[in-house]
């Protein structure tokens, strides 16, 4: 299948542009590298040492004879993006390339207005290149679990069926976000449903919980292939910042009570959904959603189980409860359904203390490399 990776250097889009070539896909990448550049804006870093682009596809074909394609430009330029549409003429387009942090947006006016239009206009001009080009192509969208913030009730796979005043819908799961880097995924969510209705494009929306680990099969076939791995306050993530402190002799920082609970899975969980996503294709005019995570934590049980190992491997770890510089409840029912996914294939890495252990251990090799001056969070949402 002949597949564009949107945001192919990416923390997630690089593991799963290599995987989808391992696989036998005709796979090229679109990305502007505007996420190194925000690593020069915040002077920070990605934990490994990462190699550009170019480097990274030329070991790929060296190592595997297998090509792929590089596009560097932004989707906000649309005659770029129809240019490559034009050339490559694609069956599928997985689309990871946005602004992905939620401290991001929330610094200040400025952040959020780029990040929403960064993201919004981004996909917009996707499903007008789609609509215009190649309108038979699959449009597999990275959305978020945190669209639908934290209801009391459990959360269905992007519908829910609502009774109301006697009569019957099924009608989109309402959202609820908790930032504007998450609405910006809302946003988006609605410019597809709609143009899926109007344009019969078929797409997928992969409501994607918070994604742990770094390596997959094809990235640790060489130093070079490494993938990035984000540990600063602005895009590092639950677990893997709490990996990464424990090295460091760094207290893990939970946020206030730390019962804020959201869906997890493992990079390599990441790749497979969305070869999962790519080889059974959303209907003609389908607006389809999974929700893409395969457990449910707390980070407060996040933090006990990296500090139970990280004592073990001789990384003496304590936690700490900081002042939440977030909005956000930190005591809450949490329970989201994840059963099409599943039920398509996937067969979930699930995290359990060796999977723990094995992040650690590759992480320690570079914890030289941590800005200890970044970890602590800087972004206050009010
Ligand atoms: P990332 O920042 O590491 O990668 C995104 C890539 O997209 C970067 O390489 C960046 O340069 C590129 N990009 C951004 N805007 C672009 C534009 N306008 N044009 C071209 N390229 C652009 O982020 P990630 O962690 O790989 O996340 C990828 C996607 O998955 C995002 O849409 C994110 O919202 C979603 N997601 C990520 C996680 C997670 O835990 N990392 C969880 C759920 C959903
Ligand atoms: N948290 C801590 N301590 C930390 C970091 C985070 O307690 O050091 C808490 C936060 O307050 C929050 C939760 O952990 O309650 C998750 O925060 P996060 O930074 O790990 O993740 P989040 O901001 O939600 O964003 C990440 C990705 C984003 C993706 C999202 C999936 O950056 O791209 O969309 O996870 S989800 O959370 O399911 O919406």
């Amino acid at each position: 299948m002949k597949i564009i990776v949107a945001g192919g250097d990416g923390f997630c889009g690089w593991p799963t542009a290599l995987y989808l070539s391992q696989k036998g896909h005709d796979v090229s990448i679109i990305d502007s590298m505007v996420r190194r550049k925000i690593d020069r804006e915040l002077h920070s870093n990605s934990l490994t040492p990462i190699a550009t682009l170019e480097e990274r596809v030329a070991k790929w074909k060296e190592l595997t004879g297998k090509e792929i394609r590089i596009y560097e430009g932004d989707l906000v330029h649309y005659d770029f993006l129809k240019e490559v549409l034009k050339r490559e003429m694609p069956e599928a387009f997985v689309h990871f390339a946005e602004q992905r942090s939620a401290p991001y947006s929330m610094i200040d006016r400025e952040h959020a207005v780029y990040t929403q239009n960064n993201n919004v206009t981004g996909t917009l001009n996707v499903l007008f290149g789609i609509k215009e080009i190649v309108p038979d192509c699959h449009l597999i969208k990275l959305g978020t679990l945190g669209e639908y913030g934290t209801p009391n009730i459990q959360i269905e796979e992007g519908y829910i069926e609502i009774e109301h005043k006697g009569r019957k819908d099924v009608l989109p799961f309402p959202k609820q976000p908790g930032s504007f880097y998450h609405l910006s995924k809302v946003h988006d969510s609605h410019n597809i449903m709609f143009a899926c209705r109007i344009w019969g494009i078929r797409a997928t929306d992969l409501n994607q919980g918070i994604v742990y680990g770094l390596d997959t099969e094809e990235t640790k076939k060489d130093p070079v292939l490494t993938n990035r791995l984000d540990y600063d306050g602005v895009f590092g993530t639950a677990l893997n910042r709490f990996i990464i402190q424990s090295t460091i002799g760094h207290d893990l920082t939970v946020y206030g009570k730390g019962g804020q609970t959201r869906g997890f899975l493992h990079i390599k969980d990441t790749v497979r959904c969305i070869e999962i996503a790519a080889e059974n294709p959303a209907d003609k005019g389908e607006f389809r959603v999974f929700n893409q995570f395969t457990e449910e934590h707390s980070v407060g049980d996040l933090a006990e189980k990296v500090q139970k190992v990280a004592n073990e491997e001789g990384y003496p770890t304590h936690i700490a409860h900081l002042e939440n510089p977030r909005v956000e409840l930190e005591d809450h029912f949490f329970h989201a359904e994840n059963t099409k996914l599943k039920d398509l294939g996937l067969e979930p890495h699930l995290l359990d203390e060796e999977v723990i252990r094995e992040i650690l251990r590759t992480v320690v090799a570079h914890k030289e490399r941590v800005i200890k001056e970044n970890i602590l969070p800087q972004v206050k949402w009010k």
